[in-house]
């Protein structure tokens, strides 16, 4: 691009996430003239996880007294010093290489000198002041004119693991409104089941308070008795289970590893049954085999733990032909450890959270490799959410195909929902919505 428009100022702050925790506000001014006069600012709030995988880019906490030790103070003042001096002057429009100096202020692999909260606000907000600059929406600036792919969503609607105090296992049950004939119309249909739902778990005397995602929290035993009761909520929305929705799971299975014994303990199904759950890798397949014979199920993520990359060769040998197996703690959204996954058909999915790599180039970098592989790509969230809709822009920019951000329920999550409804109405008839499992599909 041949346009220069110079980034005139870098400013972060502390700002609060959906979890009351600490995180980065960074603003990112951009113009030829006087800074407030004709100038463009993007902004960007960095998102922030819970069952963190172990090869994330390091998320730089200020270890002290406030905010018990989950303050972003550091971040912040890096963004405002060290980062800020690395791009002022620069193209705002040459993303690559804005992305490059960030890598290069910080010079480790997993961005620990600055933090990749640090870096990552800068990258985003970046991009936001470009979009502005060239009034286009975000999407479009990121993914050119061919950005016309309405995600499917992968919405949770029933929570467990990290993410809520309950006895479900599993960290995530989600719904995928593959027969919808678009966006608009899926994300109804979600929301309807997500209605029915709590109507079913109140009338079981099952609580319907809600964990980090927004989606319900009640105790329940096990897998099978969740996608049982998630069967009966989309019938009674008046949907056909396997037709209309399909259902997705993310085990987090790393969280339930237990390094020592080598096994998988499951603490919410032991205590609901009074003896102790555990399962090796191979019958956690056997459980996901079941599981798929029994249900809809076409997307597991983090099936097995981070490092087992012999377990995840097996579980994608025995049922990657018939379900999507996301890499999320597994791939970390990083292209090094996605190109081994490739190399020993490990998975053929993976989960893309830009925060876990810590700038906008890189995640691109991911889902490029993987789409020109053959793998999919989901675009996620994370559980410490804010009102930033960046995520939704990128997923269409990309054509992913599919985006995982959480219930139709709490603000920082329907605000994706909102912006991509905002999204489809503006690529109006040039919008594609299609099943991301049907093969063939024009
Ligand atoms: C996940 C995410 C988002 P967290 O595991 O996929 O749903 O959770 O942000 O806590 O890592
Ligand atoms: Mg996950």
């Amino acid at each position: 691009m041949n346009r220069y428009l110079p980034i005139r100022s870098v400013y972060a702050r502390e700002v609060l996430d959906s979890r009351g925790n600490p995180t980065v506000e960074t603003e990112v001014t951009v113009g030829e003239g006087v800074v407030g006069r004709d100038g463009y600012t993007g902004r960007a709030i960095v998102p922030s996880g819970a069952s963190t995988g172990k090869f994330e880019a390091l998320e730089l906490r200020d270890k002290e007294a406030r905010y018990q030790g989950l303050g972003v103070q550091k971040a912040v003042e890096h963004v405002n010093t060290e980062l800020a001096e690395a791009v002022l002057g620069e193209n705002v429009l040459k993303q690559g290489w804005l992305d490059k100096l960030l890598l290069q202020a910080d010079g480790t692999e997993n961005k620990e000198k600055l933090g990749a909260n640090a870096l990552l606000g800068v990258s985003l907000a970046a991009a936001d002041a470009g979009a502005k600059a060239m009034r286009m929406p975000l999407f479009q600036y990121l993914g050119g004119v061919h950005a016309r792919r309405m995600p499917v969503p992968m919405m949770n609607i029933l929570n467990g693991g990290r993410h809520a105090d309950n006895t479900v296992d599993f960290q995530e049950f989600m719904i995928m409104p593959t027969g919808a004939c678009c966006f608009k119309e899926g994300l109804r249909m979600c929301a309807e089941v997500y209605q029915k739902l709590k109507e079913i778990l109140k009338k079981n005397q099952l609580s319907t308070a809600v964990g980090d995602e927004g989606g319900f929290a009640p105790d329940i035993k096990g897998a099978r008795e969740v996608l049982e009761l998630m069967e009966k909520a989309v019938e009674q929305a008046g949907y056909q289970p396997g037709t209309d929705l399909c259902f997705a799971i993310d085990a987090a299975a790393s969280e339930l590893y237990e390094e020592q014994e080598k096994v998988y303990y499951f603490p919410g199904e032991s205590s609901m049954t009074g003896h102790k759950i555990i399962r090796t890798a191979s019958e956690m397949v056997d459980y996901y085999e079941r599981l798929i014979q029994e249900f809809p199920l076409v997307s597991i993520e983090d099936g097995l733990w981070e490092e087992d990359w012999e377990g995840w060769s097996m579980m994608t040998k025995r049922l990657g032909d018939r379900v999507q197996l996301v890499g999320d703690d597994f791939f970390v959204t990083n292209e090094k450890r996605l190109a081994k996954g490739i190399e020993q058909k490990a998975g053929n999915a993976i989960l893309v959270k830009v925060n876990q790599i810590g700038t906008l180039s890189e995640a691109m970098d991911a889902i490029e490799r993987a789409q020109t592989s053959g793998y999919g790509a989901v675009i996620s969230h994370r559980s410490g959410e804010s009102e930033d809709t960046f995520i939704a822009d990128l997923a269409v920019a990309v054509n992913a195909g599919q985006i995982k951000t959480g219930a139709p329920c709490r603000g920082e999550r329907t605000a994706k929902y909102n912006r991509l409804l905002a999204i489809e109405d503006t690529l109006g008839e040039l919008a594609l919505y299609e099943n991301p499992f049907q093969k063939n599909n024009s």
